[in-house]
């Protein structure tokens, strides 16, 4: 039987198991709109392209399935790039499908072209022009098995508007992927991992260095009976939070740039690091030059460009993660390292003196304060989906994840606007989950338009505003490295309260810490969206912190005793 091009493609996605896309219509991609009525998928319309792959993005994370984010060709197709670009630094797999101009047009400067392959050939995994009907299949299921295999990343399927019109036989089986693509996975090196294990049950202070690639294997459970058995303390990027239980004694909290003191320390006094899924990012490393020496160095990660890039280590195994560990349980020993895990224990103590969330309630709000009760009165059972600044290291500080995909954050790309309508691709991921977006008053306003999308959908989302006044991040560098010299970061905000309620939503404003337990639990008791604008200390700082470059342990602490306010 034959199909138009748009039913094949929408036919495809049904069986690929999407049930959810995320899209904005313009007239390249018009054919798809209008044969989208006829298939089960629900289509979320959103207010900017960005959105709607931050919204796919966020969808996968939360989930482990292939997002799906769908524009027109032109001004939809680069919209999108910003979006790409996160997923691909994150890993994250996604699937864009955007509307090209005729394929007898391309390269006429059309209305609305844009080689939007050409442009997103260094920020996709793989991407592909598709100019004729026959080739939608076979495209898209090959898309869906790049997208999620191996590494996973963002595909762009790029389909012509005659691609779309005209019909084809419609084939799934014929269509299925057939080349082998990327390299395939080499087979376990067992004799890699009878050294590591090796070195494992020689090593005295050895520590994991736990990253996304634990989430992405989904070896969780894997990492904490190793980590018990071999009584190794482990500590998180900030992609690996979630991977390890934060109440588990063994967790350390997250390590770099900032990361918790002891946790820095404890790398640069390790005699053996374990990295898993972890491809030491510079926020990471710090100065590379001084990163680690006394360690020997053990690499487990799927991507075989990973091992050895940054850091040189002395074992690289190139394996799915899950796979590598159990074939490295059973030739670890059991053992202790009590003298090893007391050093670390008594770093942590220096540093809960200096802890702003034990300054008594001195009048101010701190935003450490805000993300630790909201924390307490969530149980650490939400998903928090973070912007990128001082909100997002406060969070991953003071906001403790026990269970895997419940922090969602843009890290390597470091995204500003992503929180907002990740929170939604999340929201509508897992429609039973708490779903918080915590977002700074600067990165809120990049992508706002989406609280429209919530009013349109419904959808029960928590925000919390963090609103400093400041583009906190930049502001805090000014200060230690520009002389205070704040040029450009002071913020004049709108009202966010009187916004949220033009867009039909609930809101409220917190300026005192007695408050801020009450306005949470008020959020989570509402049955639709509730926007929070916590008005924190406007010149606080988020300690420690290594500086771009400088050496781990150097990191500048907060003063202690602690006190630091706008007013000072
Ligand atoms: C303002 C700001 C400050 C930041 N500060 C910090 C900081 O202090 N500390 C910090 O840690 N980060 C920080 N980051 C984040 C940092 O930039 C990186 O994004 C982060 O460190 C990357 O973590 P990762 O290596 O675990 O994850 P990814 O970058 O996602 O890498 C995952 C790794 O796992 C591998 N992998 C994937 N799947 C598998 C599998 N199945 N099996 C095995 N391996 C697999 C991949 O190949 C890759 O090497 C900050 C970001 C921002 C925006
Ligand atoms: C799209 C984008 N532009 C610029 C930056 C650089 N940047 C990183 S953090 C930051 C400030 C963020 O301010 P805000 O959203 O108010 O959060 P805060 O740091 O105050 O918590 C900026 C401008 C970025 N990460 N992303
Ligand atoms: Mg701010």
């Amino acid at each position: 039987m034959t199909k138009t091009g748009a039913q094949i493609l929408w036919e495809c996605l049904v069986r690929e198991g999407v049930t959810d896309v995320f899209g904005y219509p313009g007239g390249a991609i018009l054919p798809a709109y209008d044969a989208l009525l006829e298939y089960p998928i629900r289509h979320v319309l959103v207010r900017h392209e960005q959105g709607a792959t931050h919204m796919a993005d966020g969808y996968a994370r939360a989930s482990g399935r292939v997002g799906v984010a769908i524009a027109t060709s032109g001004p939809g197709a680069t919209n999108m790039v910003t979006g790409i670009a996160t997923a691909m630094m994150d890993s994250s797999p996604l699937v864009c499908i955007t509307g090209q101009v005729g394929s007898r047009l391309i390269g006429s400067d059309a209305f609305q072209e844009t080689d939007i392959t050409g442009v997103t050939l260094p920020i996709t995994k793989h991407n592909y022009l598709v100019t004729s009907a026959e080739q939608i299949a076979p495209a898209v299921r090959e898309a869906f098995h790049v997208a999620r295999s191996g590494r996973p990343g963002p595909v762009l399927l790029d389909i012509t508007k005659d691609a779309q019109q005209s019909r084809a036989e419609f084939d799934w089986d014929g269509a299925a992927p057939r080349r082998a693509t990327g390299r395939p996975l080499p087979p376990l090196d067992r004799d890699a991992v009878e050294r590591a294990a090796d070195l494992i049950n020689a090593a005295e202070r050895p520590l994991i260095l736990a990253g996304r690639g634990v989430i992405l294997s989904d070896a969780m459970s894997l990492l904490r009976t190793f980590a018990e058995h071999a009584d190794v303390p482990v500590a998180m990027t900030l992609l690996g939070i979630g991977g390890f239980p934060a109440s588990h004694p063994l967790n350390l909290g997250m390590m770099g740039m900032h990361g918790e003191a002891w946790v820095n320390a404890a790398i640069q006094e390790a005699d053996l690091l374990l990295a898993f899924g972890m491809r030491f990012d510079d926020r990471v490393t710090g100065n590379l030059k001084t990163y680690a020496q006394g360690a020997r160095k053990i690499h487990i990660d799927i991507d075989p460009a990973e091992i050895g890039k940054n850091v040189p280590v002395d074992i690289g195994i190139v394996a799915d993660l899950a796979t590598a560990l159990d074939a490295l349980q059973p030739l670890v020993v059991h053992q202790h390292h009590r003298p090893w895990r007391q050093r670390i224990a008594d770093e942590k103590r220096d540093a809960a003196v200096r802890d702003i969330k034990n300054l008594p309630d001195d009048g101010h709000l701190y935003a450490a304060h805000v993300v630790h009760d909201l924390w307490r009165v969530t149980g650490g059972d939400a998903v928090i989906v973070t912007d990128v600044g001082q909100h997002q290291m406060w969070e991953a500080q003071y906001y403790h994840h026990e269970q895997a995909r419940s922090l969602i954050t843009s890290g390597g790309l470091g995204t500003m606007g992503f929180a907002l309508p990740a929170a939604i691709g999340a929201k509508i991921a897992r429609p039973d989950a708490e779903v918080w977006a915590v977002v700074g008053d600067g990165g809120f306003q990049m992508t706002l338009a989406e609280l429209a999308t919530i009013a349109q959908e419904q959808l029960a989302i928590n925000v919390a505003i963090i609103n400093n006044g400041y583009l906190g991040m930049v502001r805090q560098w000014q200060e230690f490295f520009y002389e205070k010299r704040y040029a450009a970061t002071p913020l004049h905000n709108p009202d966010f309260v009187k916004l949220a309620e033009a867009y039909g939503l609930t809101a409220r404003r917190v300026s005192i810490r007695r408050d801020v337990v009450p306005a949470v639990e008020d959020a989570r008791r509402q049955r639709g969206a509730m926007i929070i604008d916590f008005q924190v200390e406007q010149e606080d700082s988020v300690y420690p912190m290594v500086p771009a470059g400088a050496d781990l342990h150097q990191m500048i602490r907060r003063p202690s005793p602690i006190v630091e306010t706008a007013l000072d």
